[in-house]
């Protein structure tokens, strides 16, 4: 009778995270698994703001539960921003010491008539580059304005140094939405855990993040 082969199976470290936010012009609470299938369940009360949430879930893999109450009778600025912020330090606190990770990821996604290209890099470097134009003013309710804002602060508080370009598109839904699907794709790659150096820091400074003045050794 064969012996019984015992296996070993190795579990990962959950990343997750929640973060809740509150100001006076924003309550939020953030909840991400990096190691998810793209199930969401999001409610800010900007029905734009959350239909891209979900396209971000969808197509990075991560997990998000989203819950906001900003003061939208003003505007949808604070609560724009504020969901990014909330969400990218979920991010963070998700990646932890970024031990293992791919660290850079891109996406090239169309759109119909619509293409826009992501790179970005998990280093812990947080910078946006945003080469996106709208032509109309709102999408639904929302300012077109406000997507840059959300960039930043994702990017800002998820320590991604992000570059979006929008290379050619005609519909500003389609160029607003294939620049979160693309994020959502480049974000999945940067993200995820690389089998050939999964104890490691992707960095021959040993360390992400926080670099030296003048930006070398990363
Ligand atoms: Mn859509």
């Amino acid at each position: 009778m064969a012996e019984a082969k015992s296996a070993i199976v190795v579990l990962p470290v959950a990343r997750r995270a929640t973060v809740k936010r509150t100001t006076k012009e924003t309550q939020i609470e953030a909840t991400v698994n990096l190691d998810g299938t793209g199930v969401y369940d999001v409610h800010t009360g900007i029905g734009f703001l959350d239909h891209m949430m979900e396209q971000l879930s969808r197509h990075s893999l991560i997990d998000i539960h989203l819950r906001a109450k900003g003061d939208l009778h003003i505007d949808f600025h604070h609560t724009t921003e504020d969901v990014g912020i909330a969400l990218g330090e979920a991010v963070s606190k998700a990646l932890g010491d970024r031990k293992g990770i791919v660290r850079y990821g891109e996406a090239t996604i169309p759109m119909d008539e619509t293409l826009t290209r992501v790179a970005l890099d998990a280093s812990n470097r947080p910078y946006l580059i945003w080469k996106v134009n709208f032509t109309r003013p709102k999408l639904g309710d929302m300012d077109t304005e406000l997507f840059k804002e959300w960039f930043q602060a994702f990017a800002q508080n998820a320590g991604l140094t992000l570059h979006v370009e929008n290379l050619y598109g005609e519909n500003n839904h389609h160029i607003v939405e294939s620049s979160f699907k693309a994020l959502a794709r480049s974000l999945r790659a940067s993200i995820a855990i690389d089998p050939r150096k999964a104890d490691a820091i992707p960095s021959t400074k040993g360390v992400l993040g926080g670099g030296s003045a003048d930006g070398q050794n990363v």
